[in-house]
């Protein structure tokens, strides 16, 4: 019996066959408990010795059914411990990194540049009042502009900035002058939208206020900023135009050439003029002079990267987007 029982622990392959195996030598009804059970129709000097032999067949048996166990939990932990280990020199799994989109780009590449001029940079509200989107800025009360046509008016009469010239007046009422400012941000138009027109688009206003500003000068900021993004070969053009916030007023374009196929064209990106005379009224300035100008910055991303659509800015497509990661 010990033999078998033995090559049967051995072979046990996990701990509940071993507990089986325990059940059926040393469990109540087990075959040792049932030889000590016979030992009483022994007589007593038989009875010593059997007994002493069946109780040292109990504690071998016990023993190895304690070693098998212990082998068994030992091999558990082994198994578990592979199952959980690390190949340190698998390559990882590489983590999708997002990016900054185009717009984003285009915006911080021109806060650099007049930075760099030494403007200051401001932001304004995107829901404005009727006074600072139209009225200081010398929009006659029946400007087809102030038409829910052409702009989104809140139910208390406020309006969604159609440009971001209002911060023009908000700036100068909490400035003195000299100085050299730009905004850029969100407007917002009632648009029939369309490859060139969105609803919501984005600016940027520049505003410089001093004792002698000239045209000489808005000339002069609008080509160093064409000259920064496009180089030395770009021109910058001013035909009249009116815009109740400047006078003389004039519409900019930028002359460009695509590096990558030669073609020129220009560029009309925006408004521009002298301040006013009315604005300054508004905001209690004498005797100084300045520009304004304000562009459409979907506008100057568009033609450059070659986008057929401005829509596509905002469709969130990354097959798109993507395209222009780290373009600026
Ligand atoms: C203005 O918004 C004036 N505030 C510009 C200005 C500033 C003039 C300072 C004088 C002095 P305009 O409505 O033309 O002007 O818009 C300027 C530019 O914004 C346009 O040339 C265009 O580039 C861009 N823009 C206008 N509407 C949209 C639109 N719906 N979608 C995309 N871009 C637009």
């Amino acid at each position: 019996m010990l033999e078998q029982a033995l090559r049967e622990i051995e072979a046990a392959p996990d701990p509940q066959q071993l507990q089986d195996i325990r059940v059926r030598y040393l469990g109540k009804r087990g075959m040792v408990t049932q030889e000590l059970k016979r030992l009483g129709a022994l007589r007593p000097d038989e009875r010593r010795e059997a007994g002493q032999r069946i109780n040292r067949l109990k504690s071998v048996l016990e023993e190895a059914i304690h070693e098998r166990r212990e082998a068994l939990e030992r091999e558990a932990v082994r198994r578990q411990l592979e199952s959980e280990s690390v190949d340190v020199t698998l390559p990882g799994a590489r983590l999708k990194q997002g990016g900054l989109h185009l717009m984003t780009l285009v915006t911080h590449r021109l806060i650099e540049i007049f930075v760099s001029l030494g403007y200051e940079v401001a932001v304004g509200p995107e829901l404005e009042t009727d006074y600072y989107n139209f009225t200081a800025l010398n929009f006659p009360q029946e400007h087809p502009a102030r038409d829910t046509q052409d702009t989104f008016f809140t139910t208390d009469g406020r309006v969604m900035r159609t440009h971001t010239s209002p911060m023009q007046v908000r700036y100068m009422e909490s400035h003195r002058p000299p100085f050299r400012l730009i905004v850029p941000g969100r407007a917002y138009r009632n648009e029939a939208v369309d490859v060139t027109h969105e609803a919501q688009f984005h600016q940027l206003e520049a505003l410089v206020v001093g004792e002698r500003i000239t045209m000489a000068d808005l000339k002069g900021a609008i080509t160093e900023m064409a000259t920064a993004l496009f180089g030395r070969d770009t021109r910058t053009r001013l035909q009249p135009a009116y815009f109740p916030f400047v006078e003389p007023g004039a519409e900019f374009a930028i002359w460009w050439t695509n590096p990558r196929t030669g073609e020129q064209q220009w560029l009309e990106l925006g408004g521009c003029g002298m301040v006013h005379p009315n604005v300054f009224r508004a905001v209690g300035y004498e005797g100084v002079t300045g520009f304004a100008f304000g562009f459409g910055i979907e506008r100057l991303a568009l033609i450059p990267f070659g986008i057929p659509d401005i829509r596509h800015f905002y469709q969130s497509d990354l097959r798109v987007l993507n395209q222009f990661r780290g373009a600026v």
